[in-house]
């Protein structure tokens, strides 16, 4: 479900964190150019794995030279080792032996003994890298703050100086990404929306350590979806029991173009409160196409629920007022009432769906569109909006729809909530929709967790 949409979240958040990353080393090798022992930034990957071949790296190098030294043993080299070593040894017993080592090479005459060498060799893991460390540290004091910061983080290392995210570094990224989710089916003023949410998020952002990248593009699109998704309004459940109370069913109107899942969904519906402990009620609406009353009669009975119907051409707001009137008095709790499917340019049927509204008073007018359809379904909705203004959307095939323009876009283009999702054709694929819920499915890195949840 929403495969590709989530696939260009995770590569969006990758490229800016490409170029981000580019940015800063490429700031980063100036300073080495200036005389910087190392590059901060290097250290500061993601992983520890990267943090210690880095290390191992640097560790290499310092036997090198120390050998070096060995084999040329002349006075300017050996004073160039930092004094700091010789403190630190003189400190910390454990460099005793890399204090031997250096006084061996300063004295140019005395033969080297073979037990030193070994000595050097099996030199401890640990003590290479705090004499790396040291010596680093020691280089440049400025660097020395820093360095302690990102031991103290457990090995996260802060920028030399901080950096600061521009508009340029991010633009071309987010514009591609806009075109893709364009392509994606997602509502041109939602992807222009998300776009400009992630630019606003990000845009001045200070990086003080290279991890911030990473927490910085995940949760700036993060929060532009959760943004998009999160309309709020009061769930089917919630409103029964406000009706129940007031000794009144809920009575619920689906509506949409033909085709898009309108009476198979009634039938999750009426299964999905049956279960729950209330007694639904379904209206045959749909008394235009022909063998509708008998499709949806068939649901009714296969759950286990009462239907209201007429001949097929009588008039559907009668229907639903006589089903609204039957639950009234029988204390049932939840009115469905079902409809013909009908093009929104079609203006005969748009007004009698405006009639049935009228006749029937419904708490709920819910748009019924099908998610593989993407943008039409969008437009559909916001012209079925205009018409009658709907409550909220349901959406279906939900489970065959890998492009997810729909889910991301309707609710926020008609700025009413999605109430549930149909994933499949069986009287239990059927969930409520839930923001936190969408969220984890495009943001989620563990597949199996989403399609469990699926
Ligand atoms: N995969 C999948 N198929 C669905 C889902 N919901 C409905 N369908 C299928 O979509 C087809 C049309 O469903 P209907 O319930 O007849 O659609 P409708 O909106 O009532 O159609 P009209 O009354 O002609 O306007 C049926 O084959 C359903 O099984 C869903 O969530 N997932
Ligand atoms: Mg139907």
């Amino acid at each position: 479900m929403f495969e590709s949409l989530k696939k260009k979240f995770s590569r969006t958040s990758e490229k800016l964190e490409e170029e981000l990353i580019e940015e800063a080393e490429a700031e980063d090798n100036l300073q080495e150019e200036s005389g910087s022992r190392f590059s901060f930034f290097s250290f500061g990957r993601k992983t520890d794995e990267k943090k210690e071949e880095e290390v191992v790296e640097e560790e290499e190098n310092l036997l090198p030279e120390a050998e070096e030294i060995e084999e040329v043993p002349e006075a300017e080299e050996v004073e160039e080792i930092p004094e700091v070593e010789d403190e630190e040894i003189e400190e910390e017993p454990k460099e005793e032996k890399k204090s031997r080592f250096w006084h061996r090479n300063k004295d140019k005459d005395e033969p080297a003994e073979e037990a030193e060498d070994e000595e050097i060799e099996e030199e401890p893991k640990e003590e290479k890298k705090s004499r790396f460390w040291s010596r680093n540290k020691d280089k440049d004091e400025d660097e020395e703050d820093v360095s302690a910061d990102g031991e103290a983080k457990g090995g996260i290392f802060s920028f030399v100086r901080e950096k600061t995210i521009q508009e340029k570094h991010v633009e071309d990224i987010l514009f591609e990404l806009e075109m893709e989710l364009l392509q994606g089916d997602v509502a041109m003023e939602v992807a222009t929306e998300v776009v400009e949410n992630v630019k606003e998020n990000l845009v001045g952002k200070k990086i003080k350590r290279s991890n911030d990248i990473t927490e910085y593009t995940y949760y700036a699109l993060k929060d532009a979806v959760e943004e998009i998704i999160s309309i709020p309004g009061k769930s089917m459940t919630e409103m029964i029991e406000e009706k129940k109370a007031q000794g009144e069913p809920l009575v619920v109107m689906f509506v949409g173009i033909n085709g898009t899942g309108k009476t198979t969904t009634i039938g999750k519906l009426a299964n999905y409160y049956l279960k729950k402990g209330y007694t639904p009620v379904i209206a045959a609406s749909d008394t235009f196409r022909a063998g509708a009353i008998e499709q949806v009669t068939y649901h009714a009975d296969n759950v286990g629920v009462k239907i209201i119907k007429h001949q097929k051409g009588s008039d559907p707001a009668a229907v639903a007022y006589d089903a609204v009137e039957h639950a009234r008095a029988q204390g049932k709790e939840l009115v469905l009432i079902d409809t013909a499917g009908r093009m929104q340019t079609n203006t005969n049927l748009m007004d009698e769906m405006k009639k049935i509204k009228r006749v029937s008073n419904p708490d709920l007018v819910i748009f019924v569109g099908d998610a593989i359809t993407g943008n039409d379904a969008t437009e559909q909705a916001r012209k079925f909006n205009d018409a009658i203004d709907i409550d909220g959307v349901i959406l279906t095939k939900a489970d065959a729809d890998s492009k997810g323009g729909a889910s991301l876009s309707i609710g926020y283009v008609i700025q009413k909530p999605i109430m549930f999702l149909g994933v499949g054709q069986g009287y239990d694929d059927i969930m409520e929709y839930d923001p936190e819920w969408m969220l984890n499915q495009l943001f989620s890195e563990d597949e199996e967790i989403v399609e469990n949840e699926a």
